[in-house]
């Protein structure tokens, strides 16, 4: 008896549902759709405290899948100090409108605001990191194995010096495509000074392309 009620009940539910769905379907036509800011590209990102992000901030005023041109917007940096330009922006043909981003002094939480008074959705925020610079060092080690150097890509400051040791048991080089160089060895070390910046690659002309590195120096 108890399951008997229950299935009817179920059944009472589903006929329901389906007078609704006939409902909505022979009504009048639908609104056409809310005029809606959504983030196209520009969040998360992170940059060196004072720099400008990367990406530019990026939203985009829509009607359904249709842009929405000549949409104002206006961009405000609301946690972190930083700075934004444009301030204000007027959507494209497409719907976009975009702002540059610079981050504020100090590392942490950056935000900003982008409001709009004629579309729903606003007013959106971006979110970005700021992080602390760290210089390059002066000092850098790279162990010359068997068959490869380790770590191959180091960061040096300009006129920092890299030491090179040998740590396997063949016989390897340094050879850069403008000296100085080391020379042929088995063991030992090779330091060079970079006395200016520029990326600098180098191999091991015994065992060629495949036993090279770089040295980035800033
Ligand atoms: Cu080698």
């Amino acid at each position: 008896m108890r399951t008997f009620r229950s299935m009817k009940y179920v059944g009472m539910l589903s006929m329901a549902g389906l007078v609704a769905a006939c409902g909505d379907s022979t009504g009048p036509d639908p609104e056409p759709p809310a005029a809606t800011l959504s983030v196209v590209s520009g969040a998360g990102q992170s940059a060196v405290t004072g720099t400008a992000l990367p990406t530019p901030l990026t939203v985009r005023a829509s009607q359904g899948s249709a842009g929405m041109a000549g949409v104002a917007i206006s961009w405000a940096v609301t946690a972190g100090g930083g700075s934004v330009n444009p301030t204000t922006s007027t959507t494209d043909g497409n719907g976009s409108a975009s702002t540059t981003w610079t981050l504020g002094p100090n590392a942490g939480a950056n935000t900003v605001e982008v409001s709009s008074t004629s579309v729903t959705g606003a007013p959106l925020s971006f979110t970005a990191t700021g992080t602390v610079f760290v210089p390059p060092p002066s000092q850098a080690a790279v162990s010359v194995q068997d068959n490869s150097f380790s770590p191959a890509t180091r960061t040096l400051a300009v006129g920092g010096d890299v030491t090179w040791t040998w740590a396997g048991s063949n016989t390897h080089n340094v050879t850069f495509s403008a000296g100085p160089n080391s020379v042929s060895q088995a063991a030992g070390t090779f330091v060079r000074n970079f006395p200016t910046a520029g990326s600098f690659g180098y191999l091991c002309t015994i065992h060629g392309a495949s036993m090279s590195g770089t040295i980035t120096v800033s």
